[in-house]
């Protein structure tokens, strides 16, 4: 038989790697894989249970929430805000940070969570994930202030997400490398079974909402020609795969290679940043990309580099192999500077602490 390794000794093994290292940081990764266990068991249990469809609730972005949203939501903060290892959270479903309640302990760690992404995909039995992303607390309070949440994908301490599809996944990265695990659901452990993934140089797919077209930049409706080999010379076309679940088009693209658009565009003319979210979406997955040899930019540049300027920040994302996404940014360089110039000054705004 050969080695098994559970997420618990990987972290553990890890960690080793660090004399210094007092186990919060590990402990803290496999609360979220427990977390990610409850939910696992919810989705899968959807189309049975009483909790398919949506609340008459509305979240911060003014989108309906489904039910599981909340359940999802809910658990992680559960399982998180006791343990001493956190100083505060944010959730893509909240407005504002969410406080470790007075009575607990906090820690050196801020957790950002999307708690499930793609969630009006539940009940036609799609694929949705979990994202999170976590930073080390830079302020010198107690509690977990906006400087903390608002750092630079750059500085991330971790990242990961989790898919919930035909097995549930879990994938991570703490800055060596990214690391895959499956969930084994008659015995309810995550296996580590994609070690060490990394972006294959073969490039298969392109992922983009081709229903937006008309609202695209020139570029981008340039670039995508070129994704599909229309130009460039002998160029072979990608194939098209579009999910509409951001964690499941990502999981895809990243064992397959290809690149992921959603970009920035004029539908709203005061608006040119896009759908995704910089805090609860963009920073992960790009952490994700550049660790397993990818790259994720807004267009403009390194999504890792931007400075956040607010916890709901938008941000247009095009992230998969380098050369692919590079090629955006060209195509964004030469032919959409209107756009550039319109975006730009979203980008470049100042945090309320700086
Ligand atoms: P959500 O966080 O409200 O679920 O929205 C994010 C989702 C992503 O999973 C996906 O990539 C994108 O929205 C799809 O958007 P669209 O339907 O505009 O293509
Ligand atoms: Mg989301």
């Amino acid at each position: 038989m050969s080695k098994i390794v559970t997420i618990e000794r990987h972290i553990l093994d890890q960690q080793k790697q660090y004399p210094d290292a007092t186990g919060i940081f590990t402990n803290l990764l496999y609360d979220i894989a427990l977390a990610a266990k409850f939910i696992s068991r919810e989705t899968n249990r959807a189309g049975l249970a009483d909790i398919l469809g949506a609340t008459n609730q509305v979240n911060v972005h003014g989108e309906r929430q489904q039910k599981l949203d909340l359940f999802a939501d809910e658990i992680l903060f559960k399982i998180n805000d006791h343990t001493g290892r956190l100083c505060a959270m944010a959730s893509e479903e909240h407005d504002d940070i969410l406080a470790i309640p007075p009575h607990y302990d906090t820690g050196k760690y801020v957790l950002l969570y999307d708690p499930l992404d793609g969630s009006s995909n539940i009940d036609v039995n799609v694929s949705v994930g979990t994202i999170f992303a976590i930073h080390r607390k830079v302020s010198s309070g107690v509690y977990g202030t906006m400087e903390d949440i608002l750092q630079p994908g750059r500085s991330l301490a971790a990242a990961g997400y989790v898919i919930y599809g035909s097995s549930t996944m879990l994938v991570y990265s703490t800055g060596q490398g990214v690391h895959g695990f499956t969930l084994d659901n008659s015995v309810g452990e995550f296996f580590l079974s994609h070690p060490n993934m990394r972006v294959p140089n073969e490039q298969k797919y392109y992922s983009a909402n081709h229903g937006n077209e008309k609202y695209w930049t020139p570029g981008v409706k340039q670039y995508v020609k070129w994704l599909q080999g229309i130009y460039g010379e002998g160029r072979k076309p990608l194939s098209h795969r579009y999910i509409g679940s951001l964690v499941s088009d990502f999981h895809r693209n990243l064992l397959c290679g290809g690149v992921f658009v959603y970009p920035g565009d004029f539908f709203y003319r005061s608006k040119p940043y896009g759908k995704l979210r910089l805090m609860y979406e963009a920073q992960a997955l790009a952490f994700l990309a550049q660790q397993a040899g990818g790259y994720a930019s807004d267009g403009v540049g390194d999504i890792l580099d931007i400075q956040p300027h607010k916890l709901h920040q938008r941000v247009p994302f095009f992230v998969g192999n380098r050369d692919l996404v590079e090629k955006a940014e060209e195509f964004i360089q030469k032919y959409d500077q209107e756009w550039v110039q319109a975006y730009l000054p979203y980008r470049n705004l100042v945090p309320t602490f700086a």
